[in-house]
């Protein structure tokens, strides 16, 4: 103990107090003894918080400034393995590559309001090939700021090497240093990690909202990250290429063998237009909903009514979400197992939709209100063909709600973009709309308008006259938020198809609609939905007969999104209950409108007798059974007995295209195919 207080210069601690005093005592000396070490790690740390109050405005967070110390900790102990005399230039070094990155980023941020990403390095020519008017912004002359740390940092420390006395000292117990300043990295990387909510944790997994990211965890974290996730693709790709050639060859020779069907949809659509609405977060169920007698999506309704209806559609996401619904629907594949294919594996070849419809003459193009660097959509839209991507910068910013440009402003200007294609491109064209508004959080909000989520009847008051009483009993839940968000989203596509009848724009046009997945609403306000009971004002009991259980596989079940085709001249009527997934859709509007990718997952629905739909965690479902793979387990949807073996066929098969889209996309499996079959024509040749 002696020692111990010894070698805390404490002869007699007194209290916690004097404890403290000592070890500030021993802090200030240790770095009194290494000012080289801490004027880098102080201008460093100014620097790096400057970026955040620059670009994303966090001011009050000590997450970021705990994650970049941890980082200039563990390059102030790495110093220590240079030489001394060359300690000083391995900071120097040091001090630009993190002003550089700053400096950079910020310049970045004000073009992109997003942060420069090493996977995004090969791509950055075609970014600022975009031609947007950000591109030609000058730059912030406050960027400058970021370079006076650099350059004082260096005339300090010049001057402090020549100190003799300094100079010798900082040579003193290099070994002991480097240890202790390990040790400390060690304890603030701890606390750092242990600090880290399962959220912040799964989105540093995803990577892709790097505004997040960088806000939360402080820029260094954020590229130590980025290029973590940049490199992981290449290492993946790196063992088992031979068998998931084999595995691929082998599904698609099998497939080919059941020759595709021609049906009463083939061709039917050929040489028309597509208009595709990505409705954000809009699920079936909505639709079904009535409040007083009002619908929640009139609009929605009298679409589906009138064209083609798959009533029983699910959308096949994973971590990415959007971008997951927008690469499967696309491609017909499946989004990757790990991380998502927008962001990790862009610069994979992909049959796609617009691919194939330039093939056939169109002019593709896609639209959304948000940032384009948004789930890397910049890039990748331009990877999948589009020929255009319209983003925030094309749109005037007139009304924002949540996340940006409202729904209605939207689909206003999107009007006369489609408008000014139709005219100036003289082909068919391809438009994807990307939607916005009806995104979580689902807070209140005013524009939503009045769509009141309650109950009205009318009671005999006391003096015998009629009243009319309100049960407001999803109003103030996320599910009411939810609905009367979903309204508005009804009306601004009701708004967008009359504004397109208006100019024209529905002739010989084809509106296609789809929820892009669900909006991952609480399972009680399901139940409070499904089971409230006014005149107890109250859910029901779960033993009443009219109770409907929102167990696990109801949850699921209700995450089924509407599908939509339809067109103004031609009244369909028709609804297909098949089981369909976001798979399907490629094959099925392929047959329609005359093209067809070798590589498709899914099924012409009009070509299946009996389809299932693979979710990207290994569940799936058929029109008899949803099966649960985590659990093993399933619940049948029919009251009909499965066939033997059911089960099992299914499991191999969902395992089997699981495998197959994760394997094409991993090894880039149809660029070499491409890449073979062009060099085997050239020999022919
Ligand atoms: C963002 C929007 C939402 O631009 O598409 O993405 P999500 O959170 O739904 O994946
Ligand atoms: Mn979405």
């Amino acid at each position: 103990m002696k020692n111990i207080l010894k070698r805390l210069y404490i002869k007699r601690p007194k209290n916690l107090k004097d404890i403290f005093q000592v070890y500030l005592k021993r802090i200030y000396k240790y770095f009194n003894s290494d000012l080289l070490f801490f004027y880098f790690l102080i201008g460093a740390l100014i620097n790096t918080t400057l970026v955040r109050f620059l670009t994303v405005k966090n001011y009050f967070e000590y997450k970021p400034i705990l994650g970049d110390l941890t980082f200039l900790v563990i390059i102030g102990a790495l110093s220590y393995l240079v030489r001394p005399k060359g300690r000083f230039t391995y900071f120097v070094i040091w001090s630009w590559i993190i002003t550089l990155l700053c400096f950079i980023n910020s310049v970045y941020y004000t073009f992109y309001s997003s942060f420069v990403s090493v996977s995004l390095i090969s791509t950055s020519i075609f970014v600022l090939e975009v031609g947007d008017a950000v591109v030609q912004n000058v730059l912030n002359p406050l960027d400058a700021i970021y370079f006076v740390y650099p350059v004082v940092y260096y005339a300090v420390g010049r001057k402090k090497m020549r100190q003799k006395e300094y100079y010798r000292e900082s040579k003193r117990n290099t070994y002991t240093r480097m240890l202790n300043t390990f040790m400390l990295g060690a304890a603030l990387t701890t606390f750092f990690l242990i600090n880290l909510t399962p959220l912040e944790l799964g989105r540093l997994d995803k990577q892709w909202n790097r505004e997040f990211l960088v806000s939360k965890f402080g820029l260094q974290t954020y590229h130590i990250n980025d290029l973590i996730k940049s490199i992981q693709p290449k290492i993946n790709s790196l063992f088992g290429y031979d068998q998931a050639v084999k595995l691929v060859k082998d599904f698609y020779e099998e497939r080919q063998q059941i020759t595709p069907t021609k049906n009463k949809y083939t061709d039917i659509f050929k040489g028309r237009n597509i208009i595709a609405i990505h409705a954000e977060s809009i699920q079936s169920f909505a639709m079904n909903l009535k409040f007083n007698g009002l619908e929640v999506t009139p609009n929605l309704n009298a679409l589906a009514n009138e064209g083609i209806h798959f009533t029983n559609f699910y959308t096949q996401v994973s971590v990415g979400t959007s971008s997951d619904t927008e690469f499967t629907i696309n491609t017909s594949l499946l989004p990757v197992s790990n991380g998502t294919v927008f962001v990790s594996y862009w610069n994979r070849e992909f049959v796609t939709i617009p691919k194939l419809l330039s093939e056939l003459g169109y002019y593709c193009f896609s639209m959304h209100g948000n940032n384009g660097t948004f789930w890397n959509r910049l890039v990748m839209h331009k990877e999948m063909g589009y020929h255009k991507f319209f983003h925030k910068t094309s749109f005037e910013i007139d009304e924002t709600i949540g996340l940006g440009l409202s729904d209605k402003s939207f689909f206003r200007q999107a009007v006369s973009i489609i408008n000014d294609i139709k005219t100036t491109q003289n082909k068919p064209f391809y438009a994807t709309l990307i939607m916005l508004t009806n995104h979580t959080p689902f807070d209140e909000v005013e524009e939503y308008g009045d769509f009141p989520v309650d109950y009205k009847t009318t009671i005999t008051n006391l003096y015998g006259l009629s009243e009319e009483v309100s049960y407001p009993y999803m109003e103030d839940t996320i599910m009411g938020r939810y609905l009367k968000s979903v309204h508005y989203a009804d009306e601004a596509i009701g708004q967008f198809i009359n504004d397109l009848d208006q100019a024209g724009l529905l002739e010989n046009t084809v509106v296609i609609i789809y929820g892009d997945h669900d909006a991952r609403l609480p399972r009680k306000d399901f139940e409070r939905l499904y089971n409230y009971d006014y005149v107890i004002d109250d859910v029901m009991d779960e033993h009443d007969s009219r109770y409907k259980k929102v167990d696990y596989y109801q949850y699921e079940l209700d995450r089924k999104v509407p599908f939509i085709i339809w067109t103004k001249d031609k009244k369909f009527k028709k609804k297909v209950d098949t089981v369909m997934g976001m798979y399907d859709v490629l094959p099925t509007l392929g047959n329609m409108f005359g093209f067809h990718n070798e590589y498709q997952l899914g099924h012409d629905i009009f070509s299946v007798k009996e389809n299932v739909v693979v979710f990207p965690n290994s569940n799936w479902v058929t029109n008899k059974v949803y099966y649960n793979s985590q659990k093993e387990e399933y619940m049948l949807l029919k009251d009909e007995p499965l066939p033997q073996n059911y089960i099992d066929t299914y499991n191999e098969y969902a395992d089997k295209i699981l495998e197959v889209s994760n394997s094409i996309i991993l090894y880039d499996l149809i660029r070499k195919e491409k890449t073979e079959d062009a060099f085997i024509e050239e020999i022919i040749r």
